[in-house]
């Protein structure tokens, strides 16, 4: 890698981040089912039918995980917690064993001087809760207000920082409008809905975790460059479309208590009635703000009702996951939130890295395009430093090789190999040259 630890500011925090379902292991050891056990086992949603009930068996190899984080030379590592292991059902009895596992955890962390960042959903919703609606439900705030209460009573006090939700619109838009994740639906009604409801569940699991007195409380937003596909008002309207429903509406209910314009135009019909007697809640103040951004997608009109957007083809370099490399977009997200939403807030780049094959060879894996990918997106983290981003760590996505959702196993984003075999863990060549420059 070209960068090293010195060319940052002195107190800039390096970490790594991964998900409980990605990479734990479920159901066992008294975790309920969840909606991406149910997702995975129905046709058409998932690669060959994977799902995460062993993925990289960290509940039973954290300790070897964390010796590897730490290894690395990483001051943080942002992880998150199963609802379901913790509380089963989703609501009512609590799992000792799975909040047990938890605390476990945390202290593992503090052992080696690292500083445990949580998040307390990362998409598997107990199957009971959606039972019951799901993020349709305006009770899942409540719902979820009590699991935060259970979960921070008893690890609160050893956290670094929390986040209640991880990418909202993931949350919302892509698996109620895009059908790509769990629960699976296509209906703009289900969408909207959860588009709002994510926001005050957010704004409860805050205001719940300041009534523990807790502090350095945040949240996780992802974002995606939107360019248009050409010069043509119409293209540059879905662009515009596209940027407020996947950038600017979570960031515009948080810091500023509305929604983008352009976005409501199509989704106000179906909001829950009296939305905006919400936005107090979803308001509660915040410590830091993360962005979790990996890409950009050219967008044409999609010559459909609404939302009139398509992504296409672009000309740009891509990942594994098709994903266009465009490292200008972390610098142009980074720089558009503190002028538009955040002012001197402290804000985090929480996710970014990129999917390759990664064959291993012996016991080497050669990941030549990830170091330079990592390398191209920390000159835009250096460079909205210098123009005054109050800036103050960079996550790297991910640890671990784990279950990459609905496309499973064979997207591997890890700094560190893992053969799904035999669980057998291997330092890629970028973790070797992260360790290097983060001695440096
Ligand atoms: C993020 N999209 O997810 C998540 O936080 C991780 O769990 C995930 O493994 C990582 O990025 C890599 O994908 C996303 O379709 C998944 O736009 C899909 C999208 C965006 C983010």
């Amino acid at each position: 890698m070209r960068h090293k630890r010195s060319d940052f500011p002195k107190d800039f925090l390096f970490g790594t981040a991964t998900s409980s379902y990605q990479i734990e292991g479920h159901g066992f050891g008294g975790a309920g089912r969840t909606q991406w056990d149910d997702f995975a086992a129905t046709p058409g949603n998932v690669v060959r039918f994977e799902n995460g009930a062993r993925a990289c068996d960290h509940y039973h190899r954290y300790e070897e995980d964390l010796d590897l984080v730490s290894t690395a030379g990483f001051d943080c590592y942002r992880f998150s917690l199963s609802w379901a292991r913790v509380m089963p059902e989703g609501r009512g009895p609590v799992n000792a064993e799975g909040l047990d596992f938890y605390d476990r955890l945390t202290d593992a962390m503090l052992d080696r001087g690292i500083k445990p960042c949580a998040t307390l959903y990362h998409w598997e919703l107990p199957s009971p809760l959606l039972d019951m609606g799901g993020w349709r439900n305006r009770d899942i705030a409540e719902w979820f207000a009590d699991y935060t209460e259970v979960v921070m009573s008893r690890i609160g006090d050893r956290m670094f920082s929390v986040a209640p939700i991880n990418e909202p619109w993931c949350v919302a838009w892509l698996s109620h409008f895009e059908g790509h994740h769990a629960p699976g639906l296509r209906d703009i009604r289900a969408a909207a809905r959860a588009m709002h409801h994510v926001l005050l569940a957010h704004g409860r699991a805050i205001e719940t975790m300041r009534g523990l007195g807790m502090g350095n409380l945040g949240g996780v937003f992802n974002f995606e460059w939107a360019d248009p596909a050409d010069d043509s008002a119409e293209a540059r309207k879905a662009a515009d479309r596209y940027d407020a429903i996947y950038n600017r509406w979570f960031l515009g209910g948080v810091f500023k208590g509305e929604y983008p314009a352009l976005a409501l135009e199509g989704l106000e019909p179906h909001l829950p009635t009296g939305w905006q007697d919400d936005f107090p809640t979803i308001q509660a103040p915040l410590d830091w703000c993360g962005l979790n951004y990996y890409t950009r997608k050219l967008i044409a009109p999609a010559g459909q009702p609404w939302p009139d957007y398509r992504d296409v083809e672009g000309p740009l370099p891509k990942t594994f996951m098709d994903w266009e490399i465009f490292p200008d977009g972390l610098y142009n997200f980074l720089t558009r939130t503190a002028r538009e939403y955040t002012g001197d807030l402290p804000l985090f780049v929480t996710e970014n890295g990129m999917a390759s094959p990664d064959l291993l060879t012996g016991t080497n894996v050669d990941d030549p395009d990830r170091s330079a990918y990592l390398d191209a997106h920390l000159d835009s983290v250096k460079r909205a430093i210098a123009e005054g981003v109050p800036l103050n760590g960079y996550f790297i996505w991910s640890l671990l090789d784990n279950y990459e959702w609905a496309l499973g196993y064979e997207k591997r984003f890890g700094l560190v190999h893992v053969d799904f075999d035999t669980l057998v863990r291997t330092p890629k060549a970028s973790y070797h040259a992260l360790a290097h420059a983060l001695k440096s």
